[in-house]
């Protein structure tokens, strides 16, 4: 059964013991994001501030922060589980062929169905409706970073609509709070929302919904890189495999999750844009302050005793790293699809998803390293991937230690480095433009003749089967 909304998740997480709840007071500004990041820092469990001072709401941070939450939130023991079904789903050998094929594939179809989103009239995110003078102020957002350069909404669902097509978007972009009604939109270039706001004609503004807390899975897809056009709440009803419900919101005409704890409703006058950050982000640094679009709030509905939803991001790792990992998990049997060589892919923390993918290969050609590092790049949002590292398919790219050790000895740099010049993330803070710089393939796989390389490849060094076993047969008796 799936999730109906964040407070079956927080309950299921409490009943585990992967949830605290701190009872005494706490200020939204900075003391709760530096408990945040200790807990989150040392493994700890989610966090549920009861008691956020001047505030009646409570706030619920590092939620997805561990790989076990990240599985419960998303109802598996197995990520990699999803991406298969995923694939099972799409995958051009389960179309139906012959007619008997077609009767074997009519559950899987019909299970598809039921992922589409039911519209329901009313829920719980409309126990209480304010058109009245909204105000951000009855919510305790969070203020991160001592220069942050104000509070920051960490965990927004952003619904757009296709201008052209109609068609939803959500994508989960911060909020920095300037006043009461009024919130920076700090959607990069490269996502759904601003290419929604590209496609309105100037004189028009772009209506706008943001939930904040729905069910795990929601949430998890408002952050998972489906190309644009992509429906996110069809891709949540294939997690939940239930549809999520939702609701038309009462001044924009959007829909909204019915089960969603707050939702903000809005515009944005594509004319408009304003100084947004600086803002602590999960690079480790803080992002550059730079002009982005203007969320005018218009109405707020909630429920009756609503729970505010956070995330704390800094030097990584930290809860979104287990969000990222979800997504490299999921979608690594799509990618395989269309790079079938591909073996396995690690994006570490430390990398923060952007600025290192590492990948190992099954190398059958000459320059076949270089082919996946140039598919990689034209690949959705692989195109901001800053290193792209390649390894044979006998490297575990999980194994960090491996990973460098492999590196560090086969490349030559004349050779080996690609430079790729390119789009980069807008977080990126060291090319010398924004979001456009110059990206890093490596290529560590094995070199033979056929790629110019005539000297011998040295073997790696394994002791023999039969030596291991001897020592592991008289072991106790060396007295180590
Ligand atoms: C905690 C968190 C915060 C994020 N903040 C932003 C942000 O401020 N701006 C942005 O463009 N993407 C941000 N992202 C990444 C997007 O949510 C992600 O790229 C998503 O796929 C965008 O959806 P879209 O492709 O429909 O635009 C964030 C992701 C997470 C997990
Ligand atoms: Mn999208």
């Amino acid at each position: 059964m799936a999730f109906e909304d964040l407070s079956e998740f927080i309950y299921k997480l409490e009943a585990g013991g992967l949830l605290k709840r701190i009872k005494i007071e706490v200020d939204s500004e900075l003391e709760i994001a530096e408990i945040t990041d200790r807990v989150s820092k040392g493994n700890g469990p989610a966090l549920l501030f009861e008691n956020v001072k001047g505030y009646s709401m409570p706030v619920l941070t590092n939620a997805f922060g561990s790989m076990e939450r990240m599985k419960i939130a998303l109802e598996t023991d197995d990520l990699d589980a999803i991406g298969r079904e995923l694939m099972a789903i799409i995958q051009p050998e389960n179309l139906p062929l012959t007619f008997f094929d077609k009767l074997k594939t009519l559950p899987k179809l019909a299970k598809l169905a039921s992922f589409m989103p039911k519209t329901v009239k009313t829920g719980p995110c409309k126990e209480v409706i304010i058109k009245d003078n909204p105000t951000f102020a009855e919510i305790p957002v969070l203020k991160c970073w001592p220069l942050d350069a104000g509070p920051f909404i960490t965990l927004p669902l952003v619904f757009t609509k296709d201008p052209v097509t109609g068609g939803r978007n959500l994508g989960m972009y911060r909020m920095q709070i300037f006043d009461s009604n009024r919130a920076g939109m700090h959607w990069h270039i490269h996502k759904g929302g601003a290419e929604h706001l590209g496609r309105l004609p100037s004189e028009e503004k772009l209506q706008v919904a943001v939930a904040l807390g729905c069910d795990p899975a929601v949430i998890y897809s408002s952050t998972a890189p489906l190309p644009n056009g992509i429906d996110e709440l069809i891709f949540a009803g294939f997690l939940r495999k239930e549809p999520v419900k939702m609701v038309m919101c009462e001044t924009v005409d959007i829909e909204v999750p019915a089960n969603a704890e707050i939702i903000l409703e809005g515009y944005i006058d594509p004319k408009e844009k304003i100084l947004e950050g600086p803002f602590g982000d999960h690079t480790g640094y803080y992002s550059l302050a730079d002009y982005y679009p203007v969320f005018h709030l218009t109405c707020i509905t909630r429920r009756n005793t609503p729970i505010y939803p956070a995330t704390v991001v800094g030097r990584p790792p930290m809860e979104d790293a287990y969000l990222g990992k979800a997504t490299e998990r999921i979608f690594l049997p799509m990618l395989k699809l269309i790079l079938p060589e591909v073996v396995d892919m690690n994006m570490p923390p430390e990398g923060v998803f952007h600025n290192c993918v590492i990948v190992s290969i099954k190398k059958s050609y000459p320059g076949h390293a270089r082919k996946v590092m140039n598919a990689l790049w034209g690949i959705g949002l692989m195109m901001l991937a800053k290193l792209i590292i390649v390894v044979d398919s006998n490297v575990d790219v999980h194994n960090l230690s491996e990973v460098a050790w492999r590196v560090f000895n086969n490349i030559d740099a004349g050779r080996d480095i690609a430079l790729m010049e390119g789009p980069l993330d807008s977080l990126d803070h060291s090319s010398p433009l924004a979001n456009y710089g110059t990206k890093m393939g490596i290529d560590a796989t094995i070199k033979g003749p056929d790629e110019g390389h005539n000297r011998e490849w040295p073997e790696d060094i394994v002791m023999s089967s039969e030596i291991k076993k001897l020592v592991d047969n008289k072991w106790d008796s060396y007295g180590l």
